[in-house]
């Protein structure tokens, strides 16, 4: 993690909550003195009953993050290995991680350039023989068209999952909670996560063989005490992660409060400033409603033209003044170096993603930002679009990206290519002699069958 540069406050983008300090080191001394530190425990007990309550949803597997926990849940369903799974480009790489140490094969997609959610009509165009399933991912704590993704899936046969790693707590369209929809959804307990436990997943299902496989997977596959009956991993969470969770759980709802204010006086400070007359588009800003099942757990911002400077350099001039803003997903999925063989060719096929992966920048939000931290953060971004602060872009944008790997990458699979063209030419030489031999021959029994019957009385 790169160091954000020392200031009176710096302010980040997912700053953890730790909600009930004193509550939660009473719970570690318990944890300590109960010698029951993990491989299940009343806490991780607890916590999947908590929120299955919560979610309203059959059951919840506590896993040790949401990527393993989105692997469990793909490999559940025993798929083919290699066959295709759509998801979108426009994520965090850990949803095509899932998928690729799953055994199947990431299909990007790309997304609704409004919503961020998966668009079904790139998902059609996607699809082929080999699609098995498909992962739609809430961003942002906010549900995506369900029902739209689900109806093409149904059609096609595909198993649905959702990857709410970032939206535990929001709900659907129809007020049911994300969580209860789907094969399975997963969401993350990660430090930066509204429901932080250090580190932690839960996979949310209502399909009983999901649930007891995921449940053995996360331990090795063993189902009693010697005996073994699947393949497995250790994806277990401790009693540590799950009290931290449990202690953020009894108070997600007003969690959930101080979110949505802090989403709003976003709204109210950038409109008071003028700055989403053109040079802001503010994603949250038609989600601000309390029965809009948003949790704002993230905050973005699209930099247009208008701005007059992109959004590379808004970010770099908001990390010299303690803003460590971020630039989620950047440079985009398929263009990482380990699925940069899997990007689509077609042009355009990805459009709305390559438009956000160049526009979107992700502002400090969460429990611990304060009303005048918005208003420092909403005057920083004035000044740099306001008071002249036009400075080249060359030279300023934050080189977090190595394209290096990238680039070796592509060389490779260039290279891949020559010497598959090589050997495909030396297999055209092949098969011309083999055919000029037969020819040869069939010309040879021609000549002996003309000669029998020339000899012929
Ligand atoms: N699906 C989606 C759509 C996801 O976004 C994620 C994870 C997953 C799946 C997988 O969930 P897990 O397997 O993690 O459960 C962070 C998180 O590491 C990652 O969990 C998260 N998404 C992703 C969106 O964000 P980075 O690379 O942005 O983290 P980092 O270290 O730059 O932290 C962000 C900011 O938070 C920094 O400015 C500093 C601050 N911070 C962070 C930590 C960890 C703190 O102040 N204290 C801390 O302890 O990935």
């Amino acid at each position: 993690m790169p160091e954000p540069p020392k200031h009176a406050k710096t302010l980040v983008v997912g700053r953890p909550n730790v909600l009930d300090e004193q509550g939660f080191l009473e719970d570690v001394k318990t944890i300590l003195r109960s010698k029951l530190l993990t491989n299940g425990g009343p806490f991780v007990s607890q916590l999947e009953q908590g929120a299955r309550e919560y979610l309203g949803v059959k059951h919840v597997v506590a896993v040790s993050n949401a990527t393993v926990g989105l692997e469990l849940a793909l490999r559940a369903r025993r798929f083919a290995p290699g066959a295709e799974v759509l998801l979108p480009s426009f994520t965090f790489v850990a949803t095509a991680h899932a998928v690729a140490c799953a055994g199947l094969t990431p299909v990007f997609c790309d997304v609704d350039e409004a919503s961020h959610f998966m668009s079904v009509a790139s998902a059609e165009r996607a699809t082929t023989p080999k699609t098995v399933a498909v992962v739609g991912v809430h961003l942002w704590g906010r549900a995506g068209d369900a029902a739209a993704l689900e109806a093409f899936a149904a059609k096609r046969s595909l198993d649905v999952f959702y990857d709410s790693a970032h939206a535990f707590g929001a709900a659907y369209a129809d007020g049911a909670k994300v969580g209860t929809r789907g094969r399975a959804e997963v969401f993350s307990l990660h430090a930066t996560k509204l429901l932080n436990g250090f580190e932690g997943g839960l996979i949310a299902t209502n399909d009983d063989a999901l649930a007891v496989a995921a449940t053995r997977a996360r331990n090795f596959g063993f189902s009693g005490q010697d005996t073994i009956v699947s393949m497995g991993t250790n994806a277990k969470l401790s009693e540590v992660h799950a009290a931290l969770a449990l202690r953020h759980l009894r108070v997600v709802d007003a969690t959930l409060d101080a979110y949505r204010a802090v989403a709003a006086a976003y709204g109210d400070a950038l409109g008071a400033a003028g700055l989403l007359d053109g040079p802001l588009t503010y994603w949250n800003a038609p989600f601000l409603g309390a029965d809009s099942g948003c949790t704002h757990s993230y905050v973005c911002v699209r930099v247009e033209p208008a701005f007059g400077v992109s959004r590379d350099v808004v970010m770099a001039e908001l990390r010299k003044a303690g803003v460590y803003a971020k630039r989620y997903f950047f440079p985009g999925v398929h263009a990482h170096a380990p699925y940069a063989h899997l990007a689509p060719r077609e042009p355009g096929f990805l459009a709305a993603t390559d438009a956000l992966n160049a526009s979107l920048l992700v502002l400090p939000t969460g429990a611990a930002v304060a009303a005048d931290d918005v208003a420092r953060v909403v005057a920083e971004l004035t000044a740099i679009h306001g008071a002249g602060r036009v400075v080249a872009d060359a030279g300023l944008a934050p080189a977090d990206w190595d394209k290096s790997a990238y680039d070796t990458a592509l060389a490779t699979i260039e290279g891949e290519r020559a010497a598959l063209r090589a050997k495909l030419a030396d297999l055209d030489r092949a098969e011309a002699g083999v055919r000029d031999s037969l020819a040869l021959n069939l010309q040879l029994v021609a000549n002996v069958e003309g000669g029998r019957g020339r000899d012929k009385p």
